[in-house]
């Protein structure tokens, strides 16, 4: 846990295929936006996003791929202290699900303490995958649940970062003194090294 003077910060990765909505989802938690169309742009983004957990403040910083999974090029920097990841896949899309088992073992080699979060997203839209197999696809993955959202309508999101805020800070709540926070924005470059922000980035 780092801290940035407004509070514990817990940093919160989000992971999937290109086009299943993570920048959406990113720019919903960020201002409250929603782009119907949103182009992909290359980098790495983040934000931090001010929760209450039982009346105390704390910061999710909230990193979003922004492009780069396409070339599969996300190093370990992206994950590194990651304190939770959020596993996206589109209920339009069958292969955003089966896609997920990668960055599921992924995840695992980087940051295997991380919390870990199942969310389908569109949910406003015709759903291609049926709920059986996508439950299927938790259990076997070792998910309590799935977390169905919508970008577009903002159903469900709130609902699910106001859970993984609790479940990343709760338990912490008597564990040792904070370290200083981590920076804020970073860019990668081609060759998926990470370049420091104005702020810098001790993660
Ligand atoms: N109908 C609908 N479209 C969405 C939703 N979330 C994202 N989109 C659209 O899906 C496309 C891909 O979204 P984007 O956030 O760029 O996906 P990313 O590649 O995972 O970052 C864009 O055209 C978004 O407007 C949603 O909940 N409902
Ligand atoms: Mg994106």
């Amino acid at each position: 846990m780092a801290y940035s003077g407004r509070g514990p910060t817990y940093k919160v990765v989000l992971l999937g295929e290109l086009g299943v909505g993570k920048t959406s989802l990113f720019k919903r938690l960020k201002d409250n936006t929603f782009d119907e169309y949103q182009t992909a742009t290359t980098g790495i983004d983040s934000c931090t996003k001010v929760m209450k957990v039982d009346n105390e403040q704390v910061m999710l910083s909230i990193w979003d791929t922004a492009g780069v999974e396409r070339f599969r090029t996300l190093t370990r920097n992206y994950y590194r202290n990651a304190h939770a990841t959020v596993f996206v896949y589109t209920l339009t899309e069958a292969s955003s699900l089966h896609y997920l088992a990668q960055w599921i073992r992924d995840a695992q080699n980087f940051c295997p303490d991380a919390i870990r979060m199942l969310v389908g997203n569109k949910n406003d839209l015709e759903q291609e995958i049926d709920q059986n197999t996508a439950q299927a696809f938790a259990n076997l993955h070792g998910f309590d649940n799935i977390k169905f959202i919508s970008c577009k309508t903002n159903e469900g999101i709130q609902e699910a970062f106001q859970q993984l805020a609790d479940e990343l800070h709760k338990p912490k709540k008597k564990s040792s003194p904070p370290t200083p926070d981590d920076g804020t924005i970073v860019d990668v470059t081609d060759k998926g090294d990470f370049v420091k922000g104005s702020r810098g980035c001790a993660c």
